[in-house]
């Protein structure tokens, strides 16, 4: 069993979307807190390791981690075989060029200005939520022909969509936007139920001192 060191805070959508994968895999880790309030996602040190200065980092080599530990943990995560893939590949790139985009600035613009005491913007906020509406409205379709997005079992796909939507559903006053779809409102009580998101937002409300 190998062991990975993961850095950054596990507040972060990104980090925790990594969590997520690492103990559906049965991933040994070690979680290393990365004070973004001190910037030190922009120090040397990290950079040698996220050259972007942005968490997560992973420490030891640039893993894929579904393919190192594809025998171990959850074997269909990734697909099991080349049209599966294929379409979990479809559904995380809908998921990056999509979803995120809207789903992430209401995240920032809802659940995290108020925190950070920054002023929300009330034209960026309407924007995102008509697109991010209209994104469901094409999953809750989707969802309607299969239980989960690349088929009729989790994989990556729809693990890649709980960070955000974890925070719009109970840290924003739009999970209506979840709830009233009826096919989407199903899906987000499956996949957010599942033991290893669980464990990661237990992680997150008992966050390790920076
Ligand atoms: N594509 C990257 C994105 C990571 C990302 O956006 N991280 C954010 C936190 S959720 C970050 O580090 N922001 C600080 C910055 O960009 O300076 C991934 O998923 O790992």
């Amino acid at each position: 069993m190998g062991s990975v060191n993961v850095y950054g805070p596990t507040l972060s959508t990104a980090v925790s979307r990594v969590l997520a994968c690492l103990i559906e895999k049965e991933v040994q880790f070690q979680l290393i807190n990365v004070d973004m309030s001190k910037e030190h996602h922009k120090k040397p040190d990290f950079l040698k390791i996220q050259p972007f200065g942005q968490v997560p980092a992973f420490q030891d080599e640039n893993i894929f981690v579904t393919e190192k530990y594809a025998e171990q943990g959850n074997k269909a995560l990734y697909g099991t075989n080349l049209l599966e893939r294929a379409s979990i590949d479809q559904w995380l790139e809908a998921e990056g060029q999509s979803f995120n985009p809207p789903s992430s600035t209401l995240v920032f613009q809802l659940a995290f200005a108020p925190r950070m005491k920054l002023k929300q913007d009330p034209a960026v906020i309407a924007q995102s939520e008509e697109k991010l509406g209209k994104v469901l409205d094409v999953y809750e379709r989707r969802l309607g022909e299969s239980k989960f997005l690349a088929g009729d079992e989790f994989t990556l796909a729809d693990l890649s969509h709980l960070p955000n939507t974890q925070y719009l559903v109970h840290n924003t006053d739009r999970s209506e936007m979840f709830a009233s779809r009826k096919n989407v409102s199903r899906w987000w009580e499956e996949i957010s139920g599942r033991a290893s998101w669980k464990k990661v937002v237990e992680m997150q409300k008992n966050p390790t001192p920076a």
